[in-house]
């Protein structure tokens, strides 16, 4: 009879990575439904810096800078870049705790019958195949299981190449009741409703050690339909919790993990702001813990009122980022049209009034999108210093399934529907001819300093006195 489970976050191998409030909620919440299921869980989460068992150890890497707000460095240490990316000069590195670590880990906690390993950027897939490789050596015959976003987005390479014995596609609450009942021969009797958000438990931020920060999901799934955007593949329909419930869960965290900062990761937390955004932020504003909130993850400009700048500002929001993209109005039809330009304006006025200064309002700004040239970012960069917030450069990961996956795949030079590691953000995989790498360092440069006055390319040479 299964009784333990042990879950896994893989480490991140990329060319560049962060701690923005990261977390993996979706692993944790499947943490807290299968011991709801009454099986005993264990964790070890790659990406951790606080483990007990690294602190004082030889083998681990320099303690790397944390902000006290929750976000920070992750241990970095560089490894061979894979074959496919060598060509890019930039150094690969492993983010997290070191192979030998992770071994030890593992090896001191009880041997699972089971263990299940979640998986995120599509192209961190190599952490994640080295992660499962290090479980089966660990644990031979144990069965391993995977699933998380790169599974959901990439399913044919996962099922051939991960080395695990199920990949499984989807919310794990949905493939859970079929792996344990037909692999291992289980019963499980408590199933949330997948229509009712407040059905599930709270994920088990318990098993986190020195947790510093918690996400919180007030909702599943986005109303709109972007066209570069995997939400509305990856979660289904939008739906939403009972705002009170999520006011309760922030309370129950801080009075028993003692955390004070929050991460939001919905993709519509303002949308239809009487249902949640607004009863939510009288709520916080009521229970007045001595917390501050942050959102990573882009908000909705077009929501933004004078009423709910004041009452995000009143809550404690202090990190806030928006997504626009771009300021020019062709893109922004044909990609979805979630916001335009004057309400872009109304909104940056708004939350200035409210308090929030220039450098708090982060402005998401795509760079790299199939067709899309270096003057127009310059343009929407430009455009949003006028306005008085801060241009955040992102850059165009393409994702297969998307509506814009053709355009991204025929505007590629890279065999990106082969090969997920050039889904790499940093590659600017699907950027135009037009739009060179110089000149993307010289748009971050503009970003970061709005006097910059600097030309996107460089002149062309003067023609010698000669005339020759
Ligand atoms: C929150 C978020 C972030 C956060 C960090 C989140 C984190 N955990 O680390 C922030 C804002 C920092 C972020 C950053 C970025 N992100 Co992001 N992010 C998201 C977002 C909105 C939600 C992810 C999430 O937590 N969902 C909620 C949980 C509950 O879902 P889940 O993890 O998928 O888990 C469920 C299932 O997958 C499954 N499951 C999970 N684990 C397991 C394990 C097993 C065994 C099983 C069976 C099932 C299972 O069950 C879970 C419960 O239902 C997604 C889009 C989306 N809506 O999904 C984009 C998304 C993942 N991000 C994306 C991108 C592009 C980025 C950036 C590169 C953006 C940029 N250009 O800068 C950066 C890169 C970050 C970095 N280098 O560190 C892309 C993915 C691109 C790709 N090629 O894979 C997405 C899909 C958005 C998009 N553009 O469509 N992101
Ligand atoms: S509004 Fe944001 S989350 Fe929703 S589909 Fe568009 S980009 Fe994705």
């Amino acid at each position: 009879m299964i009784q333990n489970v042990l879950l896994v976050n893989p480490w991140i191998y990329d060319f560049a990575a962060y701690d923005f409030w990261n977390k993996p909620i979706g692993l944790l919440l499947l943490a807290s439904f299968l011991r709801k299921n009454g099986l005993n869980v264990h964790y070890v989460d790659c990406l951790d810096h606080h483990h007990p068992e690294l602190r004082d150890k030889a083998s681990s890497p320099r303690t790397p800078k944390r902000k006290n707000t929750g976000s920070g460095a992750y241990l970095k240490t560089q490894i061979p870049t894979p074959e496919a990316l060598r060509f890019f000069p930039r150094r690969y590195n492993r983010y997290g705790i070191s192979p030998a670590d992770f071994l030890r880990i593992m090896q001191a906690l009880p041997k699972p019958d089971i263990v299940m390993v979640t998986s995120m950027m599509t192209y961190w897939y190599p952490a994640v195949f080295d992660t499962v490789s290090l479980v089966r050596q660990t644990f031979p015959g144990i069965p391993v299981v995977l699933g998380g976003n790169y599974v959901s987005l990439c399913p044919q390479h996962a099922a051939s190449k991960s080395g695990a014995d199920y990949c499984l596609e989807g919310p794990a609450e949905r493939s859970m009741p079929f792996l344990f009942k037909d692999v291992m021969n289980r019963e499980l009797y408590f199933h949330p409703d997948p229509s009712d958000l407040d059905s599930h438990p709270y994920p088990a931020f318990d098993l986190i050690d020195h947790p510093d920060q918690v996400p919180i999901l007030t909702s599943r799934g986005c109303p709109y339909r972007c066209s570069y955007c995997a939400s509305p593949l990856l979660n289904g329909p939008f739906r939403r919790r009972d705002p009170i419930h999520v006011a309760e869960e922030i309370e129950f965290w801080h009075s028993h993990l003692g955390i004070r900062n929050f991460s939001f990761y919905d993709d519509a937390l303002l949308v239809n702001p009487e249902e949640m955004a607004i009863p939510l932020f009288h709520e916080l504003i009521k229970r007045n813990l001595p917390v501050q909130f942050h959102c990573p993850n882009g908000l909705h400009l077009r929501e933004i009122t004078p009423e709910i700048s004041r009452l995000m500002f009143e809550a404690g929001f202090r990190t806030i980022r928006f997504g626009f993209e771009s300021s020019d109005r062709g893109f922004q039809r044909t990609t979805g049209g979630k916001v335009d330009n004057r309400e872009f304006a109304d909104a940056v006025s708004h939350l200035r009034h409210a308090g929030y200064q220039t450098p708090d309002i982060g402005i998401y700004l795509l760079c790299g999108v199939p067709g899309q040239d270096a003057e127009e970012v310059e343009a929407s960069i430009r455009f949003v210093h006028s306005h008085g917030a801060r241009p955040v450069i992102a850059e165009y990961s393409p994702i297969p399934g998307t509506a814009l996956w053709e355009d991204a795949v025929a505007a590629s030079p890279y065999p990106i529907a082969d090969e997920p590691l050039f889904h790499n953000n940093t590659l600017l995989p699907c950027r135009s001819a037009s739009l060179t790498y110089e000149m993307y360092q010289t748009l971050k440069r503009i970003a970061g300093d709005p006097g910059l006055d600097i030309p996107l390319s460089p002149p062309p040479p003067m023609p010698s006195s000669s005339g020759r």
